[in-house]
């Protein structure tokens, strides 16, 4: 089938606003800061993308792997599931791959795919549409605006499980994963199935070489932002004059992206009526990854009013997908 992307003008410029506005929010905070939603241009997701093939960033293989093998029985254990709701399907792969795994023959299945990013949702759909015995329906639009519309279409005729993966969970501070698991939660009725992969704490050299790579491809994906700022909000931003730094921050169990200024300069961003000094050795911080122990991912579900229905983890990789249900 030929999916559908809604018009597109009017949330890009809502999005060009937002950019503007939290660059002139967040670095002026102490320490200064940039929002991680704002890697993802089409350059960022092209090495997002790229970083997921790399050998030292396992998350992606991993997730794939307990998918593939156990996509059967994630989907056999939601009754009447009638629709799939993936919020940031990236390229598609994962929820292929865990719709490929389904026992045969198996009832049709509405996939709604939400991404703020139009790119996204056209590779994702793309993607998706080489599955036999699936309609998509794309959302262009926050995760929980999202899923509220896939809910409000969505079904008599059955139950939806919402897909949460790649760790991204991991971007929320605490309060912010516990706050975005309820409104998760509201939009669902009970009976409604969800789904989180979560990255795993693991050796601190393993998680800096996930996130600090031989080839230099995770610090491209952080200085990008830099790049964007300057194309998007006119910024004169000198992007070698930022470095990359990866840090495993144990007390909060989170890996943080970092931007270091390796001298004093000054920076303009007209756009976002910004103009900021910084000293050498100054930092913009980008980026958190928080790592988890599977047990913290059920209790964080369980704050969230999910009741527990499996949980599997790849003990080498050390990554963990999550099945809860809404109660
Ligand atoms: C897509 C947010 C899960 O935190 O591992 C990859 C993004 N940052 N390398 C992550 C990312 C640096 C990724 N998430």
């Amino acid at each position: 089938m030929r999916p559908s992307v809604a018009p597109d003008s009017a949330a890009e410029r809502v999005e060009h606003e937002a950019f503007a506005g939290d660059v002139e929010y967040y670095l002026a905070l102490t320490p200064r800061q940039l929002p991680s939603r704002y890697f993802y241009d089409a350059l960022g997701s092209a090495l997002f993308e790229a970083i997921c093939e790399l050998p030292w960033y396992p998350i992606t293989r991993a997730e794939r792997a307990l998918l593939a093998r156990h996509g059967r029985e994630i989907l056999s254990r939601v009754d009447q599931l009638a629709m799939l709701v993936e919020l940031g399907p990236g390229s598609g792969d994962k929820l292929a791959t865990l719709v490929a795994a389904a026992e045969t023959p198996r009832r049709r299945l509405t996939v709604h795919l939400v991404d703020v990013s139009p790119a996204a949702l056209d590779l994702a759909s793309r993607t998706v549409a080489t599955l036999d015995a699936v309609d998509i329906v794309t959302h262009q639009a926050t995760y929980e605006a999202g899923l509220a519309e896939a809910s409000a279409r969505g079904s008599a005729r059955g139950r939806a499980l919402a897909l949460f993966l790649g760790s991204n969970i991991g971007n929320f501070d605490p309060p912010g994963a516990d706050e975005f698991l309820r409104t998760i939660r509201a939009e669902l009725v009970r009976g409604d199935a969800l789904l989180v992969g979560t990255d795993l704490v693991k050796p601190e050299r393993e998680l800096l070489l996930a996130y600090d790579d031989p080839l230099g491809v995770t610090a491209a994906f952080n200085r990008n932002l830099l790049v964007r700022i300057n194309r998007e909000l006119d910024g004169d931003f000198d992007v070698e004059g930022f470095a990359h730094r990866a840090v495993w921050n144990a007390v909060d169990s989170r890996v943080e992206m970092h931007l270091v200024s390796t001298r004093r300069q000054s920076v303009r961003v007209p756009r976002a009526s910004l103009e900021v000094r910084f000293e050498p050795g100054e930092t913009i911080w980008t980026e958190s990854s928080y790592k988890y122990e599977p047990d913290e991912v059920k209790a964080m579900l369980e704050r969230a009013s999910f009741g527990l229905l499996a949980q599997w983890t790849d003990e080498r990789a050390r990554f963990a997908l999550t099945l809860v249900e809404a109660v």
